[in-house]
């Protein structure tokens, strides 16, 4: 007969006081051979290739945010190495496609899909497409949109994108499961010289942030700490900013 514990002297359970949501993958700097390593990463494995793309100073967004997300740290704004920017350029439509695999072993809720982008010239690929191509999330197409002409043809209006992934019908990616997006610029007129669409600041985050916090169980018969595994619950999904 297992021996009761009769007398639980404290039950302790940690909140932890985290931000409300991360980053679990983002991008701040580029190859010149169209695929990388996601440059911050939260219990993830994450990397990227693309089409057509090409690295430029020119295409560094300076603001520090994913999209509109502020984090600590900030995004990075350097801007002394070509691979701080990402750009398609002389009218050139073309893609890119990231890859996110949860190494924490927890299924985690994302939240959005952030990202800057610019146009240099108003005939660069501006329309824009992010789809679910395969993995954990419903695959499809999630939304589309058009990045605005620059006001002065030769300086760069960056815009902030935050595209909600939790109104997918399964916005969850799996403990060690993989989500592959693709974020396609198309509608640009090749051959167009100078007319660089810009890309920084790709980021996807998670909609609560919560880690399981054990609960520890002291007896009166000093066996000492049993540690249950159990989650403390506390979380609150972060809304868009800006
Ligand atoms: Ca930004
Ligand atoms: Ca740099
Ligand atoms: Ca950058
Ligand atoms: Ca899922």
């Amino acid at each position: 007969m297992v021996k009761e514990i009769t007398t639980v002297l404290a039950v302790l359970c940690v909140s932890s006081a985290l931000a409300s949501t991360e980053i679990i993958a983002g991008w701040e700097n580029w190859s010149h051979n169209q695929a990388g390593e996601a440059t911050r990463t939260s219990g993830a494995r994450a990397s990227y290739t693309g089409s057509n793309w090409s690295i430029s100073q020119t295409g560094v967004s300076s603001d520090g945010s994913f999209g509109n997300f502020l984090t600590e740290p900030a995004a990075d704004t350097t801007n002394e190495n070509n691979d701080d920017g990402g750009r398609l350029p002389n009218g050139l439509e073309g893609d890119l496609i990231f890859s996110i695999t949860d190494t924490t072993g927890m299924d985690r809720e994302l939240g959005f899909f952030h990202f800057d982008s610019g146009s240099l010239r108003k005939k660069s690929s501006r329309h824009w497409k992010l789809e679910v191509l395969s993995g954990d999330l419903t695959v499809g197409t999630v939304a589309n949109g058009t990045v605005p002409e620059p006001a002065v043809g030769g300086t760069t209006d960056w815009f902030d994108y935050d595209v909600d992934l939790r109104g997918l019908a399964d916005p969850v990616l799996d403990a060690n499961g993989t989500v592959v997006f693709r974020l396609s610029f198309t509608g640009g007129i090749a051959g167009s010289s100078g007319h660089h669409q810009m890309l920084d600041n790709v980021g996807v985050s998670s909609s609560i942030s919560e880690k399981s916090v054990p609960l520890g169980l002291i007896t009166s018969s000093g066996i000492g700490l049993l540690f249950l595994g159990l989650g403390c619950m506390s979380g609150d999904k972060w809304d868009k900013r800006g």
